[in-house]
């Protein structure tokens, strides 16, 4: 049993408003189901993301050989590589020396990138890294030395709490060295409706991304949730930019877990995910803030989502 995981999910229970953590959905049905939302007609920021990749990848590519020459290309939650895919073939193309090292907390997305890409592109290398992102960080600067260019992309710094995720960004600066880059992708704030529409996708795989957790829970962790009794509520405000995720208690009921009762009342939350919106504004105050310098911003055409590239 994952020590790690049960710890945190009694934390989060015991917790005055009950809250769990969204990096724990991705197990492997959580990853189908997040295949399926980024395939579903409402959720545009992969769209979006896809399209900067292929339109832009050569020139970014340019900047990485120009400025780093030889150095590693860390990916921070690489997914299915499906956007990458674009900037490593460019960077193949031009002979680039680089190792692309994707880091994921899902050890079969892992297993997939080391075992497919390779044939894909002929010519590349990878390393995969199979953990947290910080300590496998860590663990790439004790095997090289070589410059790092770091992506972290999708809008995955969403899923942080401002303040979290101005935290991550200074010890995201902090790890690494002058003359470093890191390229952030960033869902931007646009019509309410829109961002709403994209965590209520009507084939209901948003629901069971959160349900999923409650599933995991009870498989891994012994726990008794009826997922039955517990519906999917996402909420976006236009105000602070925060989209959140709940599941609601449909009645009073008591879940078991490691010996210990969790009660929930009628119509109580759990707080499943944000993923924060960004205005400009916030973005060059958070790059400044964790003292990145600006180099460059990439934008999909309807100016949806952006990546910025921003030098240690
Ligand atoms: C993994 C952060 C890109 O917050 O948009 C998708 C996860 N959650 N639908 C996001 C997610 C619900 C996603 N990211």
């Amino acid at each position: 049993m994952n020590e790690q995981f049960l710890n945190d999910v009694v934390t989060g229970l015991s917790a005055k408003t009950k809250k769990l953590n969204s990096k724990y959905f991705y197990d492997d049905e959580g990853d189908v189901l997040f295949q399926k939302i980024m395939q579903s007609e409402e959720y545009y920021l992969t769209d979006c993301e896809y399209e900067i990749f292929k339109g832009k990848s050569p020139a970014l590519a340019g900047v990485f050989i120009d400025q780093l020459k030889s150095f590693e290309l860390l990916e921070l939650g690489a997914g299915d590589a499906s956007k990458t895919k674009f900037l490593l073939e460019a960077l193949v193309n031009r002979k680039a020396d680089f190792t692309y090292m994707p880091i994921d907390i899902s050890g079969s997305m892992i297993t997939y990138l080391e075992d497919n890409l390779p044939s894909k592109i002929p010519g590349l290398k990878v390393t995969g890294l199979n953990g947290e992102y910080f300590p496998m960080l860590e663990k790439v600067k004790t095997i090289s030395s070589r410059k790092k260019a770091v992506l972290f992309l999708g809008g995955n710094i969403g899923n942080m709490d401002p303040d979290d995720a101005l935290a991550f960004c200074k010890q995201l600066h902090a790890s690494l060295n002058p003359g470093d880059y890191v390229l952030m992708g960033f869902d931007l704030r646009k019509n309410p409706h829109a961002i709403f529409n994209a965590y209520n996708d009507k084939a209901g795989y948003t629901k069971a991304f959160n349900l999923n957790l409650l599933k995991r829970i009870n498989n891994e962790l012994g726990a008794d949730f009826q997922l039955a009794d517990f519906e999917h509520y996402n909420s976006y405000d236009p105000l602070t930019g925060a989209c959140r995720s709940f599941l609601v208690s449909l009645k009073a009921q008591q879940v078991n877990l490691d010996g210990q009762a969790f009660h929930f009342k009628a119509n109580e939350v759990i707080d499943m995910e944000i993923s924060q919106k960004y205005s400009m504004e916030e973005i060059y105050d958070l790059g400044n803030q964790a003292n990145f310098e600006v180099v460059e911003t990439f934008f999909d055409s309807k100016e949806w989502f952006l990546d910025m590239l921003w030098k240690v």
